[in-house]
């Protein structure tokens, strides 16, 4: 039985979003950031990243992991990969070649693009009005630019990362660039990219996903 631990309001969405594609049963443990209790450590807090049950089954402290039959796994993208791989069909690699894209990809969207994604979202969207800076905003921007240049251009070939097909290449991606929507401008300047985010966020398992996700406490 494959258990997922995390929230819904976390990179642990991109499990959930998988799994229902796959049509994967699973057990789900909540594990709540801790930095969004007042004191992860109080008798009765809710089982949290610092709870050490939790650091038991991931010592970084994170969310998402999984159990899968005991094979214990953390990091998102390699969770997706390795879900999409064990269960086969076409959102995995047909052959190795799609592998080494769909590897490819999820680097380069985990190094490239995440953590510049990540501060659009938090001084943009995210974080409370004072703790906002316009220019952290602003040079996550500006270094997107190219990264949303590469993907345009990739995704002019079929509309897919990967073949001709919707793949686990485009939901780990797509969850990704989805940090970087407050930044309008940069859809705006790569048409590919805000068509095919669309359309991955127009499947009935991404919106299963989100409605799950809203319905979670804030
Ligand atoms: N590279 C990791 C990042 C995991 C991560 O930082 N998760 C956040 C939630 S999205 C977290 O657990 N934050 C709470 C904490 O670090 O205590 C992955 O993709 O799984």
């Amino acid at each position: 039985m494959l258990t997922i631990y995390g929230v819904y309001r976390s990179r642990a969405s991109r499990i959930f979003w998988l799994a229902d594609e796959l049509g994967l049963a699973f057990r789900h443990v909540p594990v709540l950031q801790a930095y969004r209790l007042a004191d992860p450590a109080a008798s009765g807090a809710p089982l949290n990243t610092r709870s050490p049950e939790f650091l038991r089954i991931n010592p970084n402290g994170h969310i998402p992991s999984i159990d899968d039959d005991g094979l214990v796994l953390h990091e998102s993208l390699a969770i997706n990969l390795y879900l999409a791989k064990k269960h086969g069909g076409p959102l995995g690699p047909a052959n190795p070649a799609e592998d080494g894209a769909m590897t490819m990809w999820a680097l380069w969207a985990a190094t490239e693009v995440e953590p510049h994604a990540l501060n659009i979202l938090y001084h943009r969207a995210s974080y409370p009005e004072a703790q906002r800076d316009a220019k952290i905003a602003e040079a996550a921007v500006a270094t997107l630019r190219a990264p949303f240049a590469v993907l345009d251009a990739a995704l002019a070939r079929t509309g897919f990362a990967v073949a001709d097909r919707f793949t686990v290449a485009d939901l780990n991606l797509a969850e990704t660039f989805r940090y970087a929507m407050p930044a309008s401008e940069l859809f705006q300047a790569a048409p590919h990219v805000a068509a095919w985010l669309a359309a991955c966020q127009a499947r009935p398992a991404f919106k299963a996903m989100m409605a799950r996700r809203e319905a979670e406490p804030a």
